[in-house]
């Protein structure tokens, strides 16, 4: 509960990271979520990824627009710089943000509502555009804030809690941030912490727009039978495509893997993905492949998860832009204004 405020103390034997940092500090206030809702697993996730990759807190900025889901950077890095937008608006403020200031680390938190239906342009504009940041949607197929309609996610047949049948096609979210353009893609279940933690970990690390969609069952409201959205569906029809390993760059690199069913994909920054295949002809940097892979296996009713697709050297909206290096609060009236000089050749080249 909010005004229940979290203790302090802490034990004093926790590990600490190599800032000095315990778990404790990337914690946010006590959650209001119910019991069992997937998104407190995803807030776990990011807890213990940005633990591990020893980001300063100061570092990054968590956006999010309206749901419960929008609600979790309250539950995590309580320390950092956060800021809760309009429903379906958080990605315009965050391309905003991260236009005048791209020293910090963005991440996005989304719902399937808040990101499929209301901001379904805001996602495609962001993704298109490259804009350097991790995009999380927790995605339970329902509107839970709103208590349980289907979200524009929600499957073709599957059944809500008082037995209504969802008659339309879902948006995929995966399969859009593919065609879109985004370079690092991913699908995982807010269940499968192994899974996850890395994931958010290499897709924090990527230098362009990754998106990962977190299935993230709604215990209050989409977690019967009947509904494709629950721990037990997800839990019986989960396909992963590989299981990632992620090195940040600094890192010694001294795991070994059994020859023929690990690949090693190095990316822009130096750090190392090392990827054990699970579906032995599956290539994460083919885009196509990665598209018509997702169709063959939704087609048989399988949640496909993992590391679909990754373009190891992206080019970001500062480089498609040609933007300056440093943030604007840090620029002075002199750098912003060319000067007459400069302005009368602008004004001749237009005649
Ligand atoms: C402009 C606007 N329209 C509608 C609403 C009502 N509303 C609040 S949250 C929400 C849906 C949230 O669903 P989702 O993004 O999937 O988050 P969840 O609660 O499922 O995590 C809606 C429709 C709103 N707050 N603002
Ligand atoms: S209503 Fe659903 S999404 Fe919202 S907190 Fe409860 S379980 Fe989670
Ligand atoms: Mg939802």
């Amino acid at each position: 509960m909010t005004y229940i405020v979290k203790p302090r103390l802490h034990h004093p034997t926790l590990p600490e990271n190599q800032l000095g940092y315990t778990r404790r500090d990337y914690e946010g206030k006590i959650s209001t979520l119910c019991a069992g809702c997937g998104h407190d697993s995803i807030s776990a996730a990011i807890i213990q990824a940005c633990w591990e990759l020893d980001i300063e807190p100061h570092r990054v900025a968590k956006l999010s627009g309206i749901g419960c889901s929008s609600k979790t950077p309250d539950y995590f890095l309580g320390n950092s710089h956060g800021f809760n937008s309009v429903h379906g608006r958080m990605p315009s403020v965050l391309t905003g943000a991260n236009l005048a200031n791209r020293e910090l680390i963005y991440l996005g938190v989304s719902g399937d509502g808040d990101s499929a239906s209301i901001g379904i342009g805001q996602f495609a504009h962001a993704m298109r555009r490259g804009v350097n940041m991790l995009y999380v949607v927790e995605n339970n197929g329902v509107y839970g804030l709103t208590k349980g309609q289907f979200s524009a996610t929600a499957d073709q047949g599957s059944k809500s809690k008082r037995g209504v049948v969802n008659a339309d096609a879902p948006v995929d979210l995966v399969a859009l941030a593919l065609q879109l353009g985004a370079t690092y893609v991913a699908r995982s279940f807010s269940g499968d912490k192994q899974q996850l933690v890395p994931l958010i970990k290499a897709g924090i690390a990527h230098p362009g727009a990754a998106f990962i969609d977190v299935v993230s069952p709604c215990v209050a409201f989409n977690n019967h039978a009947g509904s494709t959205k629950s721990y037990d569906y997800v839990r019986e029809h989960n396909e992963a495509v590989n299981r990632i390993d992620f090195m940040p760059r600094h890192d010694e690199i001294t795991v070994s893997y059994p020859e023929g069913e690990v690949a090693h994909v190095r990316q822009h920054d130096g750090s190392v993905l090392h990827l054990r295949k699970l579906a032995s002809s599956y290539d994460p940097t083919d885009r196509i492949r990665a598209m018509n892979y997702l169709q063959e296996r939704q087609a048989q009713g399988e949640v496909v998860t993992g590391l679909l697709y990754l373009d190891p050297d992206p080019e970001d909206l500062h480089g498609h832009l040609e933007t300056v290096e440093q943030p604007f609060n840090r620029l002075e009236a002199a750098d912003l204004c060319p000067g007459s000089a400069a302005l009368k050749k602008i004004n001749a080249s237009l005649r």
